[in-house]
């Protein structure tokens, strides 16, 4: 996600540190290629102006023209107006009295309902301590149904579907939130039925639900590999049931980002969670201000620590920060890191957060079999060479090679690379003050 725009972004700004000084000419040389990048992207055409005018309001500002360093300035700016055009501070969905609380999931076919609404249950059992119930609104096709029951059975959640076969989704919702109030459940999360196109006989039924009950979120799933359309699914849906949010899915594939980057400016409305893989887990709030400093190639450090944070246990995440921050991460604790690792998803989504490693291009592929590989040839380290891999020489490599079974270039490889993750960790150490804001961002 956004890897082509981010590389495209940073050419251009890289380009543009080389100057000591800026005129008015290369401001609008640059921001011409930041339209085009834009575009590229898929970013609808009429946020892509808003969006230019705004950066080149502020751009040809004095403190800029007159800075000493305008480039720097520049990145700032789109930064800013990055993070103003996704919606700035996260709004996530915050669930209150009076119960049941109402959310409906509401989007197109294959957009990723279904799977959002069991990631949700899920993420308000697990992390808020609410008792969740699921139901199946999309009551024309069993097939749906029987997936959402499938879900929330995985999960631990209820779940209301219709058995009878002729039950209307009114009725069954109606039904689900009587259930609710008389047995304590405090969020009811409907799974509407979706098209694969905006058709009138959705749209109403939708509208009749919304009428009837009332909903205090009605949250529309986009699928953010469907580029331009996404802003007219945005619109008709907010224009006939008044969205509280949206929901982007499919972060984790190789969209171009333009739905991310448009929907918000053309509704008004904010993107609340996405989605970043098929797993019940793969759910995350959304931050405009981390998505922007991804987008510019500033890597996505909160974001990277949270999931740490996630999966695993609090003393260990202490450790593990601490000697991040101390750069006196070893072997060892690689080894305990891979372990983690395999909990913690695919590597290369963790991998791209990285600042210094994003967008793209270089991130080095790992597969299970590279892991284990790696794994044996940690197995055949001493303690010593683990805790001080500086001491591991040509005869050490040799004998590891030996015991674990690979070649000395396998050894060779995981130690070049260790110590390159050594480099970029020291990044880290420049950031101490992440909260504080960008100037901890910018890698320069
Ligand atoms: N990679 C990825 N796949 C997703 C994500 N969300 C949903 N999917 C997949 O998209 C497909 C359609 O999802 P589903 O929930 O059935 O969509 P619905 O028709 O809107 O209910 C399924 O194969 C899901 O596993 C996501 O965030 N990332
Ligand atoms: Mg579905």
């Amino acid at each position: 996600m956004f890897d082509s725009l981010s590389q495209k972004l940073q050419r251009i700004f890289d380009k543009l540190k080389r100057k000591a000084k800026l005129t008015e000419k290369d401001i609008d040389l640059v921001l011409k290629e930041i339209r085009v990048a834009l575009l590229e992207a898929d970013v609808n055409y009429k946020v892509v102006r808003v969006f230019i005018s705004r950066v080149k309001e502020k751009a040809l500002g004095k403190e800029v023209m007159e800075s000493f360093t305008p480039a720097q300035q520049i990145i700032k700016i789109v930064r800013d107006e990055l993070v103003y055009l996704l919606g700035e501070t996260s709004k996530g969905i915050i669930i209150k009295e009076p119960y049941p609380f109402l959310i409906l999931m509401v989007g197109l076919q294959g957009s990723g309902k279904t799977t959002t609404c069991g990631k949700l249950a899920n993420f308000l059992k697990k992390e808020k301590g609410k008792r969740p119930l699921l139901v199946g609104l999309d009551v024309k096709r069993p097939a749906a149904s029987r997936q959402l029951a499938i879900i929330a059975e995985k999960i631990g959640v209820s779940y209301v579907i219709d058995e009878s076969g002729n039950a209307t989704p009114v009725e069954l919702l109606g039904k689900a939130l009587k259930k609710a109030e008389k047995e304590g459940y405090d969020v009811v999360i409907g799974d509407t039925a979706g098209r694969l196109q905006i058709d009138e006989d959705m749209m109403s039924e939708l509208e009749e639900m919304e009428r009837k009950y009332k909903p205090r979120e009605i949250l529309l799933v986009i699928d953010a590999m469907i580029g331009q359309e996404a802003v007219n699914v945005a619109k008709t849906f907010n224009e006939r049931l008044g969205i509280t949010g949206f929901i982007l899915t499919k972060m984790d594939g190789d969209a171009r980002g333009g739905a991310a980057l448009s929907i918000r400016e053309i509704t008004g409305k904010p993107i609340k969670l996405i989605g970043t893989g098929e797993k019940l887990e793969d759910l995350e709030f959304f931050y405009p201000d981390r998505i922007a400093s991804r987008i510019l190639g500033m890597g996505d450090v909160l974001t990277l620590i949270e999931k740490i944070e996630k999966t695993q246990d609090k003393k260990k995440q202490q450790q593990v920060a601490n000697k991040l921050v101390k750069n006196q991460f070893n072997f060892e604790d690689f080894l305990d890191q891979l372990h983690e690792l395999k909990r913690m998803g695919p590597i290369e989504n963790l991998l791209s957060m990285v600042p210094g490693l994003s967008p793209g291009t270089n991130i080095p592929q790992v597969d299970e079999k590279e892991l284990a590989k790696i794994e044996a040839i940690i197995n055949s380290m001493t303690k010593e060479e683990r805790r001080h891999p500086e001491i591991i020489n040509a005869s050490r490599r040799k004998r590891i090679a030996r015991g674990s079974g690979t070649e000395i270039s396998d050894v060779n490889r995981l130690i070049g690379q260790f110590k390159k993750m050594k480099k970029m960790m020291k990044r880290f150490k420049r950031m101490k003050n992440i909260k504080t804001g960008i100037s901890n961002f910018l890698p320069f």
